[in-house]
Order: C-alpha cells, then structure tokens, then sequence
C-alpha cells in the first residue's frame, strides 16, 4: 500500500512540475474560490434533493413507486455528496495543516483536489440540470399526474371494474363513488385497476389524480397530494385557506377525476379547494373507505360494495400466489391447501399472504403444520399479523369501547356460523353489555350497534336477513384480540364447532372468562370445574351431551350467561342453584322434563328460555315465583300444564304446586312471554289473564277441540309468533276490528298453522297492507279446506312461504287479486303434495328474488311462477324428474334451459 500511494505522489509530483509556477499560483487562489462555489452548490443540490424525497415519499405514499430514473438521481446525488464531503474534509485538513506548518502542501496533492473539486462541480450541475427535468416531468406541471401504478392481482374483480367504469363514463350524471368494504378486500387495487385502465385505454379527463389518505390529516394531505399533482407551490407558512384557493384556481377549470384511497372520516372537499362534482363540471371523485356510513357522509351518490371472492376467485388467487402448481397437484397437498383457502373466506388479502407464505413449501409436513397453525393460532401464522395489523385499524376506528365489546363477542360463535340477531342481542343483555336507560328500549340499541358493526364492514349480513355472520379471518382477529393478543390466551377457551368430542381438561376452564365450545360432539364434562372468574358458558349444540355432572356448577360463582340449548340433557344438575349471578339461562331444545325447584336461587335471572322443551311437564311454581327480575319466560312449544285456576277465584292455594297463569302476574318486570296451550279450557283461562296479553310474543295453540274462532289476545300487538296446530272446529282466525289503521299484528314474524281441517280462510277480514307487516314465514299444511291464499300477496317482508298437504287448495294466489306487494323478498317457495293446485301466480306476476323452488306433488300445475323475460337471479327447482319433463314439453321457450333443476325422489334430492 505504501509503495503504491509513494508511487502516486512521484506521479503527481511529476505532472506537478510540468506546469508553470504562474498557473500554479492561479489555480491556489482557485482552489479556494472553487472549494466555496462548491459549498453553496451542494447546499443547493441538497435542498433541491429534499424537495424531490418529499414528493416522491408522498408518491409512494400514494402507492406509486419512484421512477427508475428518480431513483438514479438521487443515488447519485448521495454519491456527489460523500464525495464533497471528503473534498471539503481534505481541504480543512490541508488548511489546517498549512497554517500550522506554515508551508505548502505537496503541490500534486494540491492539483489532484483541485481536479476533484472541479469534476465534483461539474457533477453537481449536471445534477441540477437533470432535476429540473425529473421534477417537470414526475413532480408536476404537467397535464398527466396519474401514472400507471403496479398492481399485483386483479383477480375476481372484473365485473365490479365494469360498474365502475360505467359510472365514470360521460354520460353518468353522478359525480361521487364510495367503494366501501373490510379491509384487505381488494378496495385499494380496484381502484388502481381503474386508474391503469384509464390511463392505458384513455378518457375524457383532463386530469386524473390520486390521493392515499393518512388517517389524521385528511383535508391537509388532500390538498398536499394535488398541489404536488398539478405543480402548485407554496411554503410551509401558507394557510389552508390559501392553498384551497390555489387548487380550487387550478382546477376550476379542469375536468378531473378525483381518487382518495382509504378515506377513515369524513372530508369536506370544499374546504381543501377541491371544486364539488356537479353536471356541468363533468368532474367525478371516487373513494374507498372501510366504512359504509362513511359513504352517506361524504355524500356519494353511488356507492358500491367490494364483496369477498368466490370459491373459484379464491383457489386461483391463492394458487397464484403460490406459483407451484406442481406442489398443488398432489392430492394431500391440495386438500391441506383447500382447507387454507377456505380460512381465508375470498378476503384477498388473506389469501395473497398465506399464499405467498406457502410459496416455497413442497412437503406435505410443512402444509400439515400451516394448517395447523393456521386453525389454532392465526396470528402466529408468517404474514397474518400484518393481516390483523390492517384489520385493528378498523377495530380500534370503532366509536366506543362498547361497540369493540360487542364486536368481539361474535367470535363466540362457530365460523361460517350465521348468528340470529336476536340471541346475539339477548347474549349483550345477558352479559350486561346493554344497559337500561329509562325510555330507551335496549333491544333496539342492541341492533343499532349491530347496524354500526355492519357499516364499518367487521360484521356481515347472514344467510337470512334476521342473521348475521362474522368473516373467518375477522373472527380469527377478534379472537387475537380478546385474548389480548396472544398475551393472555388463558383467559377465553373458545373452540365451537371444532369437531370435539371431549370436553378441554378441567385445567383449562380455571383461568378462564369465556368457554365456548358450542356445537361440538362432546359427550362429557368435567366433574366439578373450578371456574372463579367464569362468566360466559356456552355449550350449545351438543346432540351428544347427554348429562350434565350433578355438581357441575358448583364453583362458578360468577357465571352469567349459560346456554345449554339443544343439548341432550334430560335433566338439570341440582348445583345450578350455586349460580347467583345468572342473568341468561337457555335450555330450549333440550329433552328436560322437570325444572328443578333450586331454580328460585337465581335471583338475578332475567332470560329464561325453554321454547321447544316438548318434554317438560313439570314446573313447580316454587321454581318461578321467587325469579323476581325475570323479563323473558319462553315457553313456546314447551311446558302446558298450567293450573286451570281462574283469575277471580280465591287465592291461589297452598298445596297448588304447578306454575299457573296468576303467577306470572307477580313477575313485574315480565316483558316477553311464551306460552303454549294444550286445551280449549287452557286457553279460556288464560283470556282471563288479559294483563298477561300485552306480553306474548310466542303463542302456540294446539288440541282446542271445540274452538270455532280465534280471538287474538289483546289484539295480538306484541305476538312475533303464532302457531295453531290440531284445532280440528277451528274455520278462521278472527282479526281485530279495533285495530288503528288496520294494521293489526304488526309484529309477527313467523306463522304456522297445521292440521286444521275445518279452516276455509285464515282471516276473517281481508288482509290489507298495513297488516302483518313484519310476517317473514308462512308455513301452512294439512289445512284442508283452503282454497288459496291469495293473502299473502299483500305482506312485503315475505321471505318464505311453505305449504303442503292441503287437498283443496286450487290457487295460490288467485287471478283476481289486485296491487299485490310483488314478493320482492320472497327467497323460499316449497310447495308439496298440493293435487287440486292448478296455479302458482296470476300470469302476469313473477317471483322476481325468489332463490329457491321445491314443487312435488303438484300434478295440475302447468306452469312456473316467473315471467319468460330472463331474470337477474335465477332460483335453483328442486322438482319431480317427470313433472318437469311435461312441463318442458308443453312450454317450447329457450328460457327453460337456464334454470337449475334438481330431481327429487321421496322428498330427498338425486344428483
Ligand atoms: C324492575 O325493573 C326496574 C327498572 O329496571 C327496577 O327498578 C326494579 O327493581 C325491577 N323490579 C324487580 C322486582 O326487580
Ligand atoms: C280464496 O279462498 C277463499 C276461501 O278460502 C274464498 O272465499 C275466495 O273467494 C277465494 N278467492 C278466489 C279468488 O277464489
Ligand atoms: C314448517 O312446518 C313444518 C312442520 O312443523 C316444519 O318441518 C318446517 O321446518 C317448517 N318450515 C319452516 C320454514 O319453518
Ligand atoms: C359437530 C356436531 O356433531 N355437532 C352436533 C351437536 O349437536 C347438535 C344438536 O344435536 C347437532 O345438530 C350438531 O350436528
């Protein structure tokens, strides 16, 4: 080394010498003269150099990557940088050493830096030169701010690109989009897509631009990101005011296309200068948000939900990602990877991560064990935690702590599992999530947080419009979240639906808040577990728990919610005394035949539930008399042995031992009742009840002999459900006439009405359509003097409609019906064993939204319900293999091939 650099400084020396001492002398001043312009041109270079990194971190803030040519630039500009910086620190060195040694440094030393300094100059001007073409070209004036942005998967989003781009088309008089939907659901990439799409198809725009919002400076980085767009300057000092003048001048006379990514709260575009969309202005602005209500916030006129991916989207996705089709040909391989994808529920996201987490995984160990992982603890799982980190700014967006309470809860319940709102809303009571406050019913507010759970896309609607469903993945976050992310996994044992058929050790349930492990094939359980801090147990859904261990509830002193609801229990532990606390009981469905008299312990129970318990015989009113606080008594389908005592009669004797009517009335706070009746004397005692009437929601009637007419109690205002069966006198159900505006039983939901042979109309007055307006179910059968019931063509909330075994019935409804709601949510129509029926609908009706059509054993129909014209959404026909061949022979239309249709034999579908 030290020969080489001696080498050097001959060299130098050598070249030194060949010059003349004048030039010498010259290039000395020189050097410091050169040493400052090079100073100030760095700085320059420098503070050029910041303003380009700021817009290009707000380019890839707005999900644009640097262009290849910025990012030379500014290497290079780091490079000229270090090299003037050991320019300027060899030149204080000599300096220094100048001054002390008070002679000259070697003079080819002297040139070299010299050389140096003006090479570096001359780099740096270059420099600057090619600056101000980047930042023209990427930074600004120009027309065409949007560039094409790289985007990695488009799969499965073609046809809401369609309806995108129709909207943005210039015919459409709309000018504001919301495209809302969960996080990770592709929102981000849709609108990319369209910004591409645009830009390589062209349009009629003048400008495109493309704001990613931060989540706290919405108006500041809207007017940030288009001043940087469309080249406006303005110092740091300048107010909002003023820069929303800047950009409303700018624009004003532009047709822009306006895209905001990820908006997190409501922005008014008017504040930050953006001129609002309007006909004449022919300008558009389209934004993605988490948040439906966000949508009608920022007054989007149309706004378009990003659903999750089909099957078929999904698998491709995901095999996409994975790249190895060879891996996924093996048989093994592909079922673990199946099970993978349909974790993943067709969220995006999801899917691109465990996709591209399996990418280089060829063994079937390693797919077993991501599964694995997978099933028990997501959040461990490469990736998923960025997945989570995405879904927890949604989370903790929610407005208050209760919401996040309540939004938890719901990973309680099994995956894909469709939760009736209802229970879930009697859970949060239960759980005293929801409390009382005077005048304001808590039950509505429980489905007005429910509403607020689906705007902000965490909650999803269920199969049936009274269900909703928590996604797969979300429910796996919810999950990392109650248990404190992973910290205090301990503390909610939750596995519903996971094919166990033993319950967790004893150990397990110790440290335990929340044990849910509903529908499962346990058969046991633990003897006698020690739960001090237990207050949710849910074990419904076990066909197989046959018995429960008599001391079973022994420790749980703080249990408040316990549902053992369609287990096969037969009886209840006596230790269910121990349970002080209980607020929420629910045993419907189960086989028990007593409730026992220890029942009276539970003072705070306030939801009693034992509908469909036809076993139960016994209720001794020492049970119920002491449950002082009960609000809800379900005993539809279930308990009818109610004392015959009648309302005037004395006292209710001592040696009465059975739970009669008189002793319901001592439950102040008694608000839902359901009763079932078993006699025609049952039921004439209980008219006599009359302040009981107010309160029946649940009502089945069944073995009146002997009654002609029914009368509704109390007009039937609060009844939700009524199901008369096997009242043989029974001609119609007698309808209040009293009744405001006729809207008589405005609540019920669900009507049954079986083997009422002597029933020729179900109402006695006509049905108007303030009436039923809530009736979702109609489910009629052996009621054999029907002749239609054209009735049903008034109720708008119709979802179902099931009748069979009726002789006579000729119509459905019949020719002459006028204005008839049109069925717009009719989903089901199961028609069976019908063999006078002759007509469905009047011709010119049709069952627009219908989803599903069973018809069997209705020779004499010649006709399905629909219109020819093709339909949006075709129902699947579950049909006699014979009938429909008939059926295709007298109508010769094409139509007849698009539907789907599957042969029943014996009530059960043939593939
Ligand atoms: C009934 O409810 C009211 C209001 O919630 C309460 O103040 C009262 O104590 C309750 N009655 C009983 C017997 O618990
Ligand atoms: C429908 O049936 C009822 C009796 O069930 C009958 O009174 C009515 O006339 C029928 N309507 C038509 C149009 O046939
Ligand atoms: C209608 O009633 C029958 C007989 O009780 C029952 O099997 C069926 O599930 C009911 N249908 C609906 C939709 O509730
Ligand atoms: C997984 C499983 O077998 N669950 C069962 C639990 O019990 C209910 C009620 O009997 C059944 O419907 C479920 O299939």
């Amino acid at each position: 080394m030290d020969f080489v650099s001696s080498l050097l400084v001959g060299l130098a020396q050598l070249l030194c010498e060949s010059m003349n001492t004048a030039e010498r002398s010259v290039h000395k001043t020189d050097l410091k003269q050169a040493i400052g312009d090079l100073e100030t041109s760095i700085a320059d270079l420098k503070a050029i150099r910041n303003d380009l990194k700021l817009r290009v971190q707000q380019d890839e803030l707005e999900g644009r990557s640097r262009t290849s040519r910025a990012t030379t630039w500014l290497e290079a500009v780091e490079a000229a940088e270090i090299k003037t910086d050991s320019i300027l620190a060899r030149f204080m060195r000599r300096e220094q050493r100048t001054r002390m040694r008070r002679r000259c440094f070697g003079c080819g030393a002297d040139y070299k830096l010299r050389r140096k300094v003006f090479a570096t100059l001359k780099s740096i001007g270059e420099l600057r030169e090619r600056s101000k073409e980047i930042i023209k070209t990427e930074g600004g004036s120009s027309q065409q701010t949007c560039r094409e942005i790289p985007i990695k998967s488009v799969v499965g989003l073609n046809a809401m690109m369609e309806r995108v781009c129709e909207f943005l088309s210039e015919e459409e008089e709309r000018g504001i989009i919301g495209v809302y939907g969960p996080g990770g659901i592709g929102k981000t990439t849709l609108m990319q897509s369209i910004n591409n799409e645009l830009i390589t198809k062209g349009h009629h725009y003048d400008v495109l631009i493309w704001v990613t919002m931060s989540r706290d400076f919405g108006e500041c980085t809207i007017q940030q990101a288009v001043g940087a767009q469309l080249g406006l300057s303005w110092d740091e000092k300048e107010t909002g005011e003023h820069r929303a003048m800047k950009i409303h001048r700018a624009l004003k006379q532009k047709r822009f296309l306006l895209f905001l990514d990820d908006v997190w709260e409501e922005i008014d575009l008017e504040k930050t200068g953006v001129p609002r969309p309007d006909r004449e202005n022919k300008c558009k602005v389209m934004f993605t948000t988490r948040s439906m209500a966000l949508c009608s916030n920022m007054g989007a006129e149309c706004k378009l939900r990003v659903e999750f991916l089909g099957k078929q989207n999904a698998w491709k996705l995901f095999c996409d990602r994975v790249g190895r089709e060879d891996v996924l040909e093996s048989p093994s391989i592909r079922r673990l990877a199946e099970f993978i994808v349909s974790k993943c529920g067709g969220l995006p996201l999801a899917l691109i991560t465990l996709g591209g987490a399996m990418a280089h995984r060829e063994t079937e160990e390693e797919w077993i064990h991501a599964s694995e992982v997978l099933n028990r603890f997501p959040a461990e799982m490469k990736g998923m935690d960025y997945v989570f980190a995405l879904l927890k700014f949604s989370y903790d967006n929610l407005e208050s702590d209760l919401l996040r309470t309540c939004f938890l809860y719901c990973a309680l319940f099994p995956e894909d599992h469709s939760i009736e709102i209802e229970h879930l809303v009697e859970y949060w009571l239960g759980e005293g999530f929801l409390t009382a406050s005077h005048g304001v019913n808590t039950v509505y507010k429980g489905y007005f947080l429910i509403g607020d759970l689906k705007a902000a896309c965490l909650l999803e609607t269920g199969d049936e419009r009274t269900q909703v469903k928590i996604h797969n993945v979300v429910r796996s976050f919810a999950l990392w979240m109650a248990s404190e992310q992973g910290t205090y996994k301990d503390l909610i044992l939750v596995e519903p639906s996971m094919g166990l058929s033993e319950a967790p050790r004893a150990e397990k349930w110790q440290q335990a808040l929340v044990i849910s492990l509903s529908d499962n094939k346990i058969k046991t359980l633990p003897e006698k577990p020690l739960c001090q801090n237990l207050r949710t147990l849910m074990l419904q859904r076990n066909g197989s728990l046959k018995k429960i261990p008599t001391g079973f509830f022994t420790h749980m002193p703080v249990l408040r919610v316990l549902d053992l609801s369609f287990t096969g229990i037969t009886e209840i532990p006596l230790s269910i005394k121990y349970l002080v606390e209980l607020y929420h009981l629910a045993m419907s469905g189960t086989k028990i035949s007593v409730l026992p008299e220890e029942l009276r312990n539970l003072r705070k129970l306030k939801h009693l539930d034992l509908q469909r318990t036809q076993f139960l015989q016994t209720i001794p009113r020492e049970a119920i008399c002491w449950l002082s606080k009960l609000e809800v008594l379900n005993l539809y389908y279930s308990y009818a042995g109610w004392e015959l005592q009648s309302f005037g009669e004395d006292d209710v004797e001592e040696e009465e031992e059975e739970l009669g009517f008189a002793d319901l009335l001592h439950l102040e706070n008694l608000t839902t009742l359901g009763v079932t009746l078993l006699s025609l004397e049952t039921l004439k005692t209980f008219y006599e009840f009359s302040a009981l009437h107010k309160r029946i929601q649940h009502l089945h009637v069944e073995e009146c002999n002997g009654l002609f007419y029914f009368n509704l109690p109390s007009n039937g205002r609060s009844l939700r459900r009524l199901s008369i069966k096997s009242c043989h006198d029974l001609e119609y159900i007698v309808t209040p006439t009293d009744a405001e505006n006729d809207d008589w039983l405005p609540c019920i939901e669900v009507l049954t009405l079986h083997s009422l042979h002597k029933l020729s109309r179900v109402w006695g007055d006509s049905v108007k359509k303030e009436c039923l307006r809530n009736l979702r179910c109609v489910n009629i059968s052996h009621c054999h003097k029907l002749k239609n019931v054209t009735w049903v063509s008034q109720l708008s909330k119709l979802e179902v409609i099931e009748l069979f075994n009726c002789r006579e019935l000729e119509e459905l409804v019949s020719e002459d019906v006028e204005d008839p709601a049109l069925f717009l949510g009719l989903k089901t129509l199961s028609i069976r064993d019908l063999p006078e029926l002759s007509s469905i609908l009047p011709s010119r009706f049709s069952f627009e939204n219908l989803e599903t059509l069973v018809i069997t054993g209705c020779p004499k129909v010649k006709k399905l319900p629909f219109q020819e014209r093709v339909q949006t959404n075709l129902p699947t026909v579950y049909c006699d293999e014979k009938w429909w061949d008939a059926l295709k022979k007298d109508q010769p239309t094409k139509s007849f091939l698009v539907y789907h249709v599957l042969f029943l034999i014996d009530n059960s579908v043939i593939v």
